[in-house]
């Protein structure tokens, strides 16, 4: 393809619920906030694209428990569980992808969701994606959603960056993240850091 390939930042499901003190609250999952400012900030400097994902699910959905899932009740559709962390930084230029909002799919993946910025009109992450060859990804969790998203991306063939330090899993079991971590690393994901790509950058 010619022109030019473009970076892109997908923070996933930073979002009440799974943060301490929500009703899947992923262990440290609020620790995240930090490192991420930091990429979104340099990303949106350099006019690079930002796209978070949410959790955005009905009250009834196969993914809970009282309906057939293994999952309490989390991320419910306008709901304070399902806002994003208060201390994210959020720009008007910032892209939401939704998932998980129909009652029988679980959207781990943010490439099952879409951005709804016109009613009737949904966009995929992959259509928002266009021209974007290297894909920086950190969020919740990252045992779910992270290795989903990153296990997709690399299916569809971007280059995979996963911040390692700017990712939690939630652990059902114990060995979850290493797994996860595993599985991503066999499908081609590199695993980098928040410091390692600011400083790359500042040098260049
Ligand atoms: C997630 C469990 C249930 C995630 C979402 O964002 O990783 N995990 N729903
Ligand atoms: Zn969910």
């Amino acid at each position: 393809m010619t022109g030019v390939m473009r970076k892109s930042l997908l923070v996933v499901d930073v979002q009440n619920d799974f943060c301490p003190g929500g009703t899947l609250a992923v262990t440290n999952g609020n620790k995240v906030v930090e490192p991420l400012n930091r990429m979104i900030t340099f990303f949106s400097k350099n006019t690079w694209q930002v796209i978070l994902s949410r959790d955005w699910h009905p009250r009834e959905t196969k993914h809970f428990k009282e309906f057939g899932g293994i999952w309490p009740v989390h991320c419910v559709q306008n709901t304070p569980g399902a806002d994003f962390h208060p201390k994210l930084l959020i720009s008007p230029k910032t892209y939401i992808i939704s998932k998980g909002y129909s009652n029988t799919d679980d959207g781990y993946s943010p490439f099952e969701g879409v951005w709804l910025r016109i009613k009737d009109w949904p966009i995929s992450l992959e259509a928002l994606l266009w021209r974007t060859s290297e894909l920086y990804i950190g969020g919740l969790a990252t045992d779910y959603c992270i290795k989903a998203a990153c296990l997709d991306a690399r299916k569809i063939g971007y280059t995979v960056y996963l911040l390692t330090d700017a990712c939690r899993a939630v652990n059902l079991k114990p060995t979850d993240e290493a797994d996860a971590l595993k599985e991503m690393r066999q499908a081609g994901v590199i695993f980098t850091t928040t410091d390692e790509v600011l400083n790359q950058n500042e040098s260049s």
